[in-house]
């Protein structure tokens, strides 16, 4: 089967994947049930309530795909959506919400660890920070585990919209302050809203150069998105 590459021009002369499909597949309690022989998959996770449902439904062009609300805690599954018949976008539950006496909820989900660690098609983790807030433990402490697992990620720093311009840049300063000593090179970090729409073209262009490496890696440009034995094995720009 041959496989047609969508692309249009971003008003900054890059090239982005084009959407021209998105649909639910399926909403997985842990890893063990997710989908065996996967296509590429691209996974959002952050804090409770940082927007990552928002965010997908924004690069997705779809209001409705993924639910969102203003309660924390609402994405509970791992919810699996397929793009374009070639690759995935995936909801994760956040951390940082406990509910009721589940103290462990606060902390990381151990269904979301598995899948982060072990998932042979996660290709790459848009890990999502508030732009609102100064630096959360909770949050730098989930990307120090990241690195440590060698989990490949960008920083999204998220609702850019909702804070004053200046306090965003701040925050953001200060948080890529904070981890610089974990990096030779800081980690790729974008500025998003998903009111605005600010930051879509962006993380597309990210998905499309990290869908090229996939296909370059198999050895054919134009050949269909194979299920990758294992993540992309090149020097992270991240
Ligand atoms: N102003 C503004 N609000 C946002 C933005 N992104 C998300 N929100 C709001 O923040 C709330 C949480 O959004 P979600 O996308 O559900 O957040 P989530 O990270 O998926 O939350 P959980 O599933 O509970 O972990 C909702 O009320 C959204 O409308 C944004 O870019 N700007
Ligand atoms: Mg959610």
């Amino acid at each position: 089967m041959f496989v047609r590459h969508f692309f249009c021009e971003t008003a900054h002369g890059y090239f982005i994947v084009q959407i021209s499909s998105a649909k639910f597949l399926c909403s997985a309690p842990d890893l063990d049930a997710c989908p065996v022989g996967s296509l590429p998959e691209f996974a959002f996770i952050g804090r409770s309530n940082v927007g990552k449902s928002s965010l997908l439904n924004l690069l997705a062009g779809e209001h409705g795909l993924a639910r969102v609300s203003p309660t924390p805690g609402f994405t509970k599954m791992i919810n699996i959506f397929d793009i374009n018949k070639t690759w995935r976008l995936v909801d994760l539950p956040g951390y940082g919400f406990a509910e009721g006496a589940k103290k462990d909820s606060a902390r990381f989900n151990k269904a979301v660890a598995n899948y982060l660690k072990c998932r042979e098609s996660l290709s790459l983790v848009f890990a999502l920070v508030d732009s609102g807030l100064p630096p959360q433990d909770m949050d730098l402490e989930f990307i120090e585990w990241l690195v440590r697992h060698g989990v490949p990620f960008v920083l999204v720093f998220t609702k850019a919209d909702k804070a004053a311009a200046a306090a965003v840049q701040a925050n953001i300063a200060a948080f890529m302050e904070r981890i610089a000593a974990w990096f030779v090179q800081p980690p790729t970090a974008f500025t998003c809203s998903a009111q605005s729409g600010q930051g879509r073209q962006e993380l597309l262009g990210v998905i499309d150069e990290t869908l090229t490496a996939i296909r370059a890696q198999a050895g054919d440009e134009f050949a269909p998105a194979p299920a990758p034995k294992k993540r992309p094995d090149r020097q992270r720009p991240w």
